[in-house]
Formats: C-alpha cells, structure tokens, sequence
C-alpha cells in the first residue's frame, strides 16, 4: 500500500468505529516514513474543516511504556474536534476502545522554531492545567509496533483541559491520579513524566525543529500519561487530580 493509502484506511477505522489489523503484519513501514503517514491522515482531517490545537508527546513514562510494550517518544497532533470541554457528557459510541490517562497540558506563548533546554522552556510556556488524555488505536486489540502507532498518530482521539494556571517550575514531584465514578484507579508522580513534565515541552522542541513543524503561539502540548490508560465504559465520570493544579473531568455515555 501507498502512504496515502494507509492513511486512508487509519483515518476511515477511525471515522467508521472499526479496527484494522496492525500494519506490520503486512507493511515494511520505518518511523520516517510513519510520521508522513501520521500527516496525510491529519491533512484528511484537515480538509473536513478540523483545526490543529497542539501536540501531544506519547511513551513518556515507564508505566505507559510497560503497558503497551513500545520503547521510544513518541509524537502526534491534537486538532479542535479532539477537544471535549470540562465535564462535557460524550458518547463511548464515536470510539473503538477507548481509553483514559491522566497528563498535564502546557500551552505555548509563542511560536517556537529552536530546541529548547529545560533551563529555559518555561519562558515559552503561558500556563499548565491539568488534563485527561483520551486514546483509541485504530488497530485490533490496541497491539501495535512503534511505527503502527506513530503512523495512528499516537492513539490520538480526545482531550479535556483543566483551568490554565500560570507556569511554576516546581512540578516534577506532584501526585497525579485518575478516578472513575469517585474511586481512585491510578495514582502516580509527575516524575513519571520524564523525570519533570515540562522535559517533554523540551522533547517537543527537539522534534519539531528536526522535523521542521512550526510550533506555534497557543500551540497545547500533552505531556504524556503519569500512569497506564484505564478502558472505558459506558456511564462513566472519569476525573483526573493534579496536586496544586486542580481537577478536570468529563463523562461518557
Ligand atoms: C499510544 C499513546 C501513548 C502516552 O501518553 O504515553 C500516550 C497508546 O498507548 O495507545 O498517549
């Protein structure tokens, strides 16, 4: 199959609500080539009329890494229809198997076009909220290699942010969960997230200016889950607790 092809059909799996088989099973896909495959199918969602919001860094915890058997950053973009508000009631019914995972937002205050070092990031950064990340593999089982789900761009599916506070640097030792119907079922460090959360803005930079992405002023970036990804089911709360920065939740129907 074609690049566009492929795109084509991860982009239909994910408008019709039907997996498709892994692609390694029959493709011989490098990461390169994964990435422009990750941008036809958003350039799909692009000419329906989505807007791209932001960014979202994935495997940037062990926890994550562990559950899904992939061992590399990854990246991927965040477009408007992504976007459900704070304690937004959704239907399970748009999504194959998803499933929840608590981050931490960080919106840019400028464009960016130079890799960042941590010392510096947080002058680019205007606020951070906390956040639930929504994924959903376009492939059967959610098994996928490195390269099946950067081509899947990451998972990708939805999002909710939090209230923006302004940056404190001190983020990298907070307690973090995730809590369905008021019972708490993941508990974790923000350390998780790459040591600091806000190493992953630094990753973002890294990656952007290689693969030479304008990031943007107002641009979200997802850090990546704290923990492992719970699945959903259907009348749901699913809220996420991030010490000093608040709560965010949202429902499912
Ligand atoms: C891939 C996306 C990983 C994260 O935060 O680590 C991710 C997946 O697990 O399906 O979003």
């Amino acid at each position: 199959m074609t690049q566009d092809e492929i795109a084509l059909k991860l982009d239909e799996a994910a408008r019709k609500c039907k997996p498709i088989a892994q692609l390694a099973a029959t493709e011989n896909i490098t990461l390169e080539e994964a990435y422009n495959i990750q941008r036809l199918s958003i350039n799909k969602r692009i000419e329906r009329g989505e807007k791209t919001t932001g960014f979202k860094l994935g495997f940037t915890s062990r926890a994550k890494m562990e559950q899904m058997g992939v061992h590399d950053l990854i990246w991927g973009i965040l477009t408007d229809k992504m976007h459900i508000a704070p304690e937004e009631e959704v239907s399970l019914n748009q999504w194959i198997h998803p499933r929840a995972e608590p981050e931490i937002a960080f919106r840019l205050n400028q464009d960016i076009t130079e890799a960042i070092g941590l010392s510096e990031i947080h002058n680019y950064i205007d606020k951070m909220a906390p956040a639930i990340e929504i994924i959903d593999s376009r492939y059967e089982n959610f098994k996928f290699s490195l390269e099946d789900v950067v081509a899947d761009n990451c998972s990708s599916t939805g999002y909710v942010i939090g209230n923006w506070i302004d940056v404190d640097t001190n983020i990298s030792e907070l307690n973090i969960s995730l809590h369905i119907d008021g019972k708490t079922v993941e508990t974790g460090k923000t350390s998780a997230i790459l040591d600091n959360p806000l190493q992953s803005v630094v990753e973002l930079t890294r990656l952007a200016q290689k693969a030479e992405v304008p990031l943007k002023k107002g641009d979200i970036v997802l850090a990546g889950a704290a923990t492992a990804a719970i699945y959903l089911k259907e009348n749901q709360h699913i809220e996420v607790q991030v010490e000093k920065m608040g709560n965010v939740a949202f429902r499912v129907k």
